[in-house]
């Protein structure tokens, strides 16, 4: 059965990669499940049909068959635990893996979304620099922990798996901040996720999506 996800019909990242769909993408495309995406609009993402299926009226969702689910990182793992290649076999090895996701969504990506509304929200007040000094520190605290942890592994717990998807999903969302490239090997683990073919060919798959979007090159306008 083909499931469907849900996405931004026109994503705000203009098709960067750096909404929450892509994660879930990613793991689609790692265990080589085909699946469909539903585009929905910021309003429609507030209607009762989306409400159904996201209760905080967000993307991404997930339906196979008469299951749906919500949160990038509960689809994740479903994809993970219903197909080879993004969790060990062995049990002590698996649940390791699912603590980096959970440490990925629950310890590092908070700081970074926090950091990210200062500058969307917060920018042109008059105390935003000293909040943006105190926030990217609890930044380069995670990066320091993490990066210490990684230290010269390619990956976090032996091969890759579920949890370096969700933690280069969550680095990444530091785009051209430039705070990673303070960390090299972390600077390498993220270079190394996304040069996976399953990465790269979600990537062009959501921005298909933003490309679709505009109108074509060339075209002329009234
Ligand atoms: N915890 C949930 C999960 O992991 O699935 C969070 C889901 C979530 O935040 N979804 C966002 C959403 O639907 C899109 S990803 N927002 C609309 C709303 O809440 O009304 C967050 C996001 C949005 C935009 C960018 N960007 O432009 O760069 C990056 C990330």
């Amino acid at each position: 059965m083909t499931p469907t996800i849900t996405a931004f019909a026109t994503s705000p990242d203009r098709g960067k990669g750096l909404a929450r769909d892509m994660r879930v993408r990613w793991a689609l495309e790692e265990v080589g499940q085909p699946y469909a995406v539903r585009l929905v609009s910021l309003a429609e993402m507030k209607q009762p049909p989306h409400l159904a299926r996201h209760p905080f009226g967000q993307i991404p969702t997930y339906e196979e068959g008469d299951l749906i689910l919500f949160e990038s990182g509960a689809i994740v793992l479903r994809l993970a635990e219903r197909h080879m290649g993004l969790l060990p076999d062995d049990a002590h090895a698996r649940m390791r893996a699912i603590s980096w996701m959970f440490a990925a969504l629950n310890t590092v990506e908070p700081p970074i979304v926090e950091r990210s509304m200062a500058w969307l929200f917060e920018r042109e007040e008059p105390w935003y620099a000293q909040r943006m000094t105190v926030l990217e520190a609890r930044v380069h605290q995670r990066l320091g922990e993490l990066s210490r942890r990684l230290g010269e592994a390619p990956w976090l717990d032996g091969a890759f798996s579920a949890g370096d998807l969700m933690m280069a999903s969550v680095l990444l969302r530091l785009g051209s901040s430039g705070l990673v490239d303070g960390y090299p090997n972390l600077a390498a683990f993220v270079a190394r996720a996304t040069a996976r073919p399953a990465y790269q060919r979600a990537y062009a798959a959501q921005e298909a999506v933003f490309l679709q979007s505009q109108p074509a090159a060339g075209t002329a306008s009234a």
